[in-house]
């Protein structure tokens, strides 16, 4: 085993949770694509992924609603390497990044946590900066981590009682496997 193998093998799994949303291309399929290519990622097995919900946009002009969900990863890649694989991910899936801040896109995945780390440099912040202020994030984040304190903010549960969830909509059942029935077609 090479040096640098033997060091990934000896690296830590943490648990890490990512946000997913999408208001473009079919925002279900894009959310439960990302669910599987992060099941694909190297040296990362998936957990969990919370209910979809869906969400009015928060950002400029007249925007198509979101999809959201969180998916719960264990993983050995590093933060970074992880940020860089989920925007491969991104990339993959079409998305273009623009000048306009919150446009409309494709896919988002954001890391929302990461193991108990708290990081703040050039590229990532985590936990995330806007977490605590998105019911779109903590909803599904509550559902699939019920017990979850995020590092420096506080217990998931505190987090979102101090938010609405009222625009938040549940993406029944019946609308997921539409997608599973055309997938597989
Ligand atoms: N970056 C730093 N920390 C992180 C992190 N923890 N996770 C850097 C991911 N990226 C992080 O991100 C810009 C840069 O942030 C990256 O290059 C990375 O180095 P981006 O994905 O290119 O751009 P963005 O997502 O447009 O920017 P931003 O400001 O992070 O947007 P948000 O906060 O993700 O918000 N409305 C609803 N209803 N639902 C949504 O999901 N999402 C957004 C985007 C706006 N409105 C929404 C939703
Ligand atoms: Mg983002």
């Amino acid at each position: 085993m090479s040096a640098a193998a033997a060091q990934a093998d000896a690296a830590i799994a943490s648990t890490a949770y990512i946000g997913i949303g999408s208001n473009l291309e079919q925002p279900v399929h894009q959310v439960l694509q990302a669910r599987d290519a992060l099941a694909r990622l190297p040296d990362t097995r998936l957990l969990a992924l919370s209910p979809l919900y869906r969400s009015p946009a928060l950002g400029p002009g007249q925007q198509p609603d979101y999809v959201n969900a969180v998916a719960a990863i264990e993983t050995r890649l590093a933060a970074h390497a992880l940020l860089d694989a989920l925007q491969a991910v991104e990339a993959k899936r079409g998305r273009v990044r623009g000048s306009v801040q919150w446009a409309p896109r494709i896919l988002d995945l954001d890391l929302l946590v990461y193991g108990d780390s708290e990081i703040r440099d050039q590229r990532l912040t985590v936990p995330h900066p806007r977490l605590a202020q998105r019911a779109f994030v903590l909803k599904p984040l509550l559902d699939i981590a019920p017990n979850l304190t995020v590092p420096g903010l506080g217990p998931v549960t505190m987090l979102l009682s101090n938010l609405s969830e009222a625009s938040l909509q549940r993406v029944p059942e019946t609308e997921m496997a539409i997608d599973r029935r055309e997938d597989a077609l």
